[in-house]
């Protein structure tokens, strides 16, 4: 299959998933089921569900097997998008092309959204079938472990930390590694649990993983300088406003375009114990140096 067709198809079914998943807009209390789908419906890449889909595929299981995983990373994302986008944190008004969630249901409300899609990421996650090799603990311990505060809390808190500030190289990539590498990786991970992968597959998938989560937070930085606020559908240039460290300020735009090129193709290295199945990832992989947005 083409990747486009594939991508499409993914966002179809996770779409899906995520309107069963999720309860109606009616149900009690309106306000939050409103806006967690407000959010969650906003027109996101879901980048890290099609992962979650590809990987179980790639594992030799069904993508609809992997459903669970895919919404439930995307909640977790969806919750780290609309607290970043806090007065407390980063301030935002505007995220996949829409005014961000403080702005339409008042603070109050969005810290709540971000917790409830936190606390329902793991309620859907538990409807996912364990397999042989992995366990339904398994299975929370990896989403818990990705999205605590090892790994994303601690990138935010880095993050917020450096504002302003000299920071090194090797703090950056710890910055980019816990911050977006690590959600990434679960997703994929999850994906090819689902499909009872081999501790073999896992490593080669949790190597390429961390990779492409590299690439793609270089990308970010790259296309925050690029690209326009209507493209991107959230402010572009604000990194260097609020002097954030990204690759573009510490390397230069010509060199944050190789690293990025260097880590894609190290990714797509990583895939080679898949050989010819893994041609779909390989040009997903592909296709994300090459975004515009
Ligand atoms: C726990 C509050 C909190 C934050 C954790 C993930 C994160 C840290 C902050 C969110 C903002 C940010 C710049 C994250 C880095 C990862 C990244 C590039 C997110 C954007 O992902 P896309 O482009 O977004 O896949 P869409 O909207 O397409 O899903």
């Amino acid at each position: 299959m083409e990747l486009q067709d594939y991508l499409h198809a993914s966002v179809q079914k996770v779409d899906h998933a995520l309107d069963q998943f999720l309860p109606k807009a009616s149900a009690k209390s309106a306000t939050i089921h409103k806006a967690m789908r407000y959010s969650l419906f906003a027109g996101g890449k879901r980048l890290r569900p099609a992962l979650a889909l590809a990987a179980a595929e790639l594992c030799g299981g069904l993508a609809e097997d992997a459903l669970p995983a895919a919404c439930a990373v995307e909640c977790i994302h969806t919750y780290s998008l609309i607290h970043d986008d806090l007065p407390c944190m980063d301030d935002d008004d505007l995220r996949r092309g829409r005014p961000t969630s403080h702005k339409v249901f008042g603070e109050g409300i969005a810290v709540l959204t971000g917790d409830a899609l936190l606390t329902i990421a793991f309620e859907i996650l538990a409807q996912a079938q364990a397999t042989p090799r992995h366990g339904m603990a398994a299975l929370i311990r990896e989403l818990a472990s990705a999205s605590g505060s090892r790994w994303l809390i601690a990138g935010q808190v880095l993050d917020l930390e450096g504002e302003g500030k000299p920071v090194t190289k090797a703090a950056l990539k710890f910055i980019h590694e816990s911050k977006t590498a690590a959600l990434l990786t679960c997703a994929l991970r999850l994906g090819a649990m689902s499909a009872n992968a081999t501790p073999a597959k896992l490593q080669a998938l949790t190597h390429f993983g961390h990779s492409l989560g590299l690439a793609f937070q270089v990308i970010d930085d790259i296309l925050d300088v690029t690209q326009t606020t209507e493209k991107l559908g959230k402010t572009a240039g604000k990194d260097a406003a609020v002097t954030k460290a990204t690759y573009p300020a510490l390397f230069g735009l010509p060199r944050a375009r190789e690293i990025a090129a260097e880590l894609t193709k190290e990714a797509q290295g990583a895939l080679a114990p898949f050989g010819k199945k893994a041609s779909l990832m390989r040009a997903l992989t592909g296709s994300l140096l090459a975004r515009e947005y």
